[in-house]
């Protein structure tokens, strides 16, 4: 029977699609002040500025299609159910490349761009056109309680349990395209590593975590994925 198989996608898989990574040198957080942006003190603080940030990169969105390796990672997780397999892809990305390439059994940990949550209410819709102070919830109506569905620093991310099990009984971790420096999710690794997993890392640089991974395949998503993918399908 085939493992339990679990990925971690981090922002380098949606390099190629047009979207940007956080810390590279051409990164968001090269441009814009996270402190500023991505807390939900900054949000408390100056909520106008954190909504035009964020519809700004839904707007982004809008035009970003999935690339190869989204594309590979849905193929992977069909073939490797139809093995038998457990499967688990953990996104840490907020655009929904992973959905439009047809992956299923997925988890945004980092919450859903597209999406909006209210704080009155805690009812999570989509985010339809831009968000404001003074847009409403469309369940409960209030003013002023919508916020973009995202996980910011000093939160905790979504579908914690779920990920853990899964990490703790997976036989293959694979993390590509996140730099292994935000945590929880930098510390998967270790989880799977205890685990007895083998691991592999797709990146086109080294990592914080590199030093842990059995296997690395070095180079751009887009190409690295899909050969990879085709290679662990023909030794699985
Ligand atoms: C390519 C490529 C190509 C490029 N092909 N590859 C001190 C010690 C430890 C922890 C902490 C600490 N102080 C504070 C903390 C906690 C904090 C944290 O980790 N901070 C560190 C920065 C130090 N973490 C948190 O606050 C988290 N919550 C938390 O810890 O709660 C407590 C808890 C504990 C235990 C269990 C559960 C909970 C919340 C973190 C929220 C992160 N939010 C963001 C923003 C989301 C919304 C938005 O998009 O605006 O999430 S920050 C940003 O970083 C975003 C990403 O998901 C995340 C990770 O980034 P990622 O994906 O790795 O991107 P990059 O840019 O860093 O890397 C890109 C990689 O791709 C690079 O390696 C490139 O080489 C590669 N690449 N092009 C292949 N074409």
């Amino acid at each position: 029977m085939a493992g339990s198989l679990v990925i971690l996608t981090g922002a380098g898989i949606s390099a190629e699609s047009g979207l940007g990574t956080f810390r590279d040198t051409d990164g968001l957080w090269a441009e814009f002040d996270w402190q500023e942006l991505a807390t939900p003190e900054a949000f408390a603080a100056r909520p106008a500025r954190v909504h035009a940030f964020y519809n700004a990169r839904r707007a982004n969105l809008t035009a970003a299609r999935p690339n190869a390796a989204h594309t590979a990672l849905a193929q992977l997780e069909r073939a490797w159910l139809a093995r038998g397999g457990d499967f688990l892809l953990v996104t840490q990305n907020v655009d929904d490349l992973h959905e439009q390439a047809g992956s299923e059994r997925l988890v945004h940990m980092h919450g859903e761009l597209k999406k909006m949550r209210c704080l009155g209410c805690h009812t999570v819709t989509d985010a339809v056109g831009e968000l404001d102070t003074g847009t409403c919830c469309p369940r409960c109506q209030q003013p002023g309680f919508l916020r973009p569905h995202v996980v910011w620093f000093g939160e905790i991310p979504l579908e914690m349990d779920l990920i853990f099990q899964a990490l703790e009984t997976c036989t293959h971790f694979a993390a590509i395209g996140t730099s292994g420096t935000v945590y929880p999710a930098a510390g998967f690794s270790e989880v799977a590593k205890r685990a007895g997993a083998h691991l592999t890392e797709i990146n086109l640089a080294q990592t914080e975590t590199s030093p842990l991974f059995d296997s690395h395949v070095s180079g751009p998503a887009s190409t690295a994925v899909p050969a990879w993918v085709e290679a662990f399908l023909a030794q699985g």
